[in-house]
């Protein structure tokens, strides 16, 4: 299970939500995407927009019943697809009743520009606390 346990705080490393990304079927976008580096801003393409609950549940994901944490009663969490040039927006909620505290790291991203939307929770965010909602917004910028 991809979890982390770092004293009370609970991250979350996202090998469990796949974030796909491809490039846009837009001609004019692709000529300037061509000329972008990793991390260098670029039009909004679409806006992909996630609601994520994260809190335990019951399951059997190896066929043995436990507690399992998930997003939104779901193990594997969801699949994030995108294009190259989406705003991913992810509204998640620490609904964690054990009350840990929670980030989310979008492992492979590399977040130039938007460090604070990394997950490293006390390093360039703070912990979202049991019951708080949180918006993880971020733009798409690599193939
Ligand atoms: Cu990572």
């Amino acid at each position: 299970m991809s979890l982390s346990y770092l004293g009370t705080t609970l991250l979350i490393f996202l090998f469990q939500f796949t974030v796909s990304v491809s490039q846009g079927a837009d001609s004019t976008q692709n000529k300037n995407l061509k000329t972008g580096g990793v991390g260098q801003r670029i039009p909004i393409r679409d806006i992909l927009e996630y609601d994520f609950r994260v809190s335990w549940f019951d399951g059997a994901p190896n066929g043995i019943k436990r507690r399992i944490l998930g997003v939104n009663n779901r193990f594997p969490g969801p699949t994030i697809r995108g294009k190259k040039g989406d705003l991913l927006r992810v509204h998640v909620t620490n609904a964690i009743q054990t009350k840990q505290n929670l980030s989310i790291h979008w492992h492979g991203i590399h977040q130039v520009g938007t460090p604070e939307q990394d997950g490293t929770e006390q390093v360039s965010q703070c912990p979202l606390v049991f019951g708080e909602t949180q918006l993880y917004e971020f733009q798409l910028l690599q193939t």
